[in-house]
């Protein structure tokens, strides 16, 4: 039987440049989401200096300097960390809805991977669960998604 041609990324960093997006609300989850990515980045290759972090205010800021960062073509991926926590009222849909459709469209827009590292859960309990205790911590699934993604984007080129 002949082979099957299958396209996939690995997760070895190489030279690729990644810039980590992360919001100042709900810094006490945020930050742990940052050092779980940073540490994901670093312990599969990447170079210190191929590393940028900006911090915005909050989720719904991230879209736009995600999006600014992407039409600028300076780095292979973009990984955007925040916590969206539900309150009592629908801010929360609004903030969180706001956010990932902006992000997605900025990919779309730029062809640049962006990782969706942002918790949008029910309490506070979740989001610790979600930062480096007993769920993992999403930034560092993040990160690894956007290694990933710069390794099939590479084939793909
Ligand atoms: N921003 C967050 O990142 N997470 C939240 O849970 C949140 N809530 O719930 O309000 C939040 N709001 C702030 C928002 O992202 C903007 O920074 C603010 O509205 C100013 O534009």
């Amino acid at each position: 039987m002949s082979e099957i041609n299958t396209i996939e990324g690995d997760l070895i960093v190489g030279d690729a440049r990644f810039t980590l997006v992360v919001t100042r609300f709900n810094s006490f989850i945020t930050e742990s989401l940052l050092d779980g990515a940073v540490d994901t980045l670093l312990r599969h290759g990447a170079k210190r200096e191929n590393l940028t972090i900006v911090r915005v205010p909050g989720a719904f800021e991230l879209p736009l300097v995600v999006k600014k960062i992407a039409a600028k073509g300076d780095v292979d991926a973009i990984v955007a960390l925040g916590a969206v926590i539900r309150g009592g009222t629908p801010h929360f849909e609004y903030v969180a809805g706001e956010c990932v459709k902006g992000m997605a469209s900025a990919m779309m827009a730029h062809q640049v991977p962006v990782a969706f590292g942002v918790l949008t859960v029910d309490s506070i309990e979740q989001a610790v669960e979600r930062a480096g205790t007993k769920a993992g911590n999403k930034g560092g699934e993040a990160a690894l998604s956007s290694i990933e993604m710069v390794n099939i984007l590479r084939q793909l080129d």
